[in-house]
């Protein structure tokens, strides 16, 4: 018989921490045992993940800005006047700017992210920047649905950073024909890590300076933070590997010691060695990602690529049915 414990969360907890203390409990209570990634994204996770954009072994944020900034009178011009861009997991916005500087009066700017507070003021900062665009900041976890207001004119969507990446192949391909649902009938400019050198996929996150390590144990310490969890970060190992036969990095938090720890009045136990997988990011080549969004009901129609092919910038369209 199989009895199903319920988890004990503190009612005065707002709903985005429940959703975490919920997932987090399920997770480590699977085997393998597993947290989604979207969790890394508290304020302090959003600036570690800043500060991973800057590090030298970190291609993929430098190759986007870099490619954007060449293409963005291209970009623009697929994308048409009067747009309305909806951004997924917006962060700082700091790609969207060189986008939004090349495009002929922008209609509306509604950056979606799952961090609410780093999105108010990353779109005071953009409304600053950018008087007369109407900024629309919304803070949700678009992985479980998104509802937009009435659009004020034709929808494009952005999302860049390769966090596609951070899906499995199925789960993209869901996410992509929703993002065509929530877009009615508009393009897609989303940007996609590609497939290279193992070496340098595992440089990159595992850098030097140890922030990939610090961001991955964020989230016990966000769990500390948020939940009142008594984990010892210390007591993990960062460890982050590429997988070529699946294309993907994979991050884990390693347990380096038996230990137990407390987690909503649960008691979770470790043994030494045991993982708790934190990230896929998975890499793609530039005729498996046009695949996957064909899949998806999507016809791409440009893409732009690096002179290193280390990533990629892609302009989707509906496929005419
Ligand atoms: C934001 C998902 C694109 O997978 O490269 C960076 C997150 N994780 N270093 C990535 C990340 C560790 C990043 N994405």
């Amino acid at each position: 018989m199989t009895t199903t414990r319920l988890v004990q969360v503190t009612p005065a907890l707002p709903p985005a921490s429940i959703d975490f203390a919920c997932d987090l409990i399920a997770g480590l209570r699977a085997r393998p045992r597993s947290v989604s990634p979207k969790y890394f994204y508290d304020a302090e996770g959003s600036r570690l993940f800043d500060l991973i954009c800057e590090l030298p072994e970190y291609y993929p944020t430098r190759t986007e800005l870099a490619l954007l900034q060449r293409h963005a009178g291209e970009m623009a011009a697929l994308i048409g006047p009067g747009a309305e861009i909806v951004e997924f997991g917006a962060g700082a916005s700091r790609k969207v700017r060189l986008l939004l500087a090349a495009l002929r009066t922008p209609r509306r700017y509604l950056p979606v992210d799952i961090s609410g507070e780093y999105l108010d003021e990353a779109a005071q900062a953009l409304r600053a920047d950018h008087p007369g665009l109407e900024v629309l900041p919304l803070a949700a976890d678009f992985t479980r649905g998104l509802t937009l207001p009435p659009a004020l004119g034709r929808r494009v969507g952005f999302f860049p950073g390769s966090s596609i990446g951070n899906f499995d192949p199925g789960e993209a391909l869901r996410l992509l024909q929703r993002m065509a649902g929530w877009l009615d009938g508009g393009g897609l400019l989303v940007g996609v890590d590609l497939v290279k050198d193992p070496q340098r996929l595992h440089a990159a996150y595992n850098d030097a300076q140890g922030v990939t390590a610090a961001f991955n144990r964020n989230l016990l310490v966000r769990a500390n933070r948020e939940l009142g969890a008594d984990f010892d970060p210390a007591r993990f190992d960062h460890y982050a590997f590429y997988e070529p036969v699946v294309q993907r990095i994979e991050m884990h938090l390693v347990s380096r010691c038996a230990q137990s720890v407390t987690l909503c009045g649960e008691r979770i136990v470790f043994d030494a060695g045991d993982t708790v997988h934190t990230e896929n990011s998975y890499k793609y080549t530039l005729d498996g990602f046009a695949r996957l969004a064909r899949a998806a009901g999507f016809e791409p129609q440009a893409c732009w690529v690096d002179a290193e092919h280390d990533f990629s910038v892609h302009w989707l369209v509906p496929a005419r049915t």
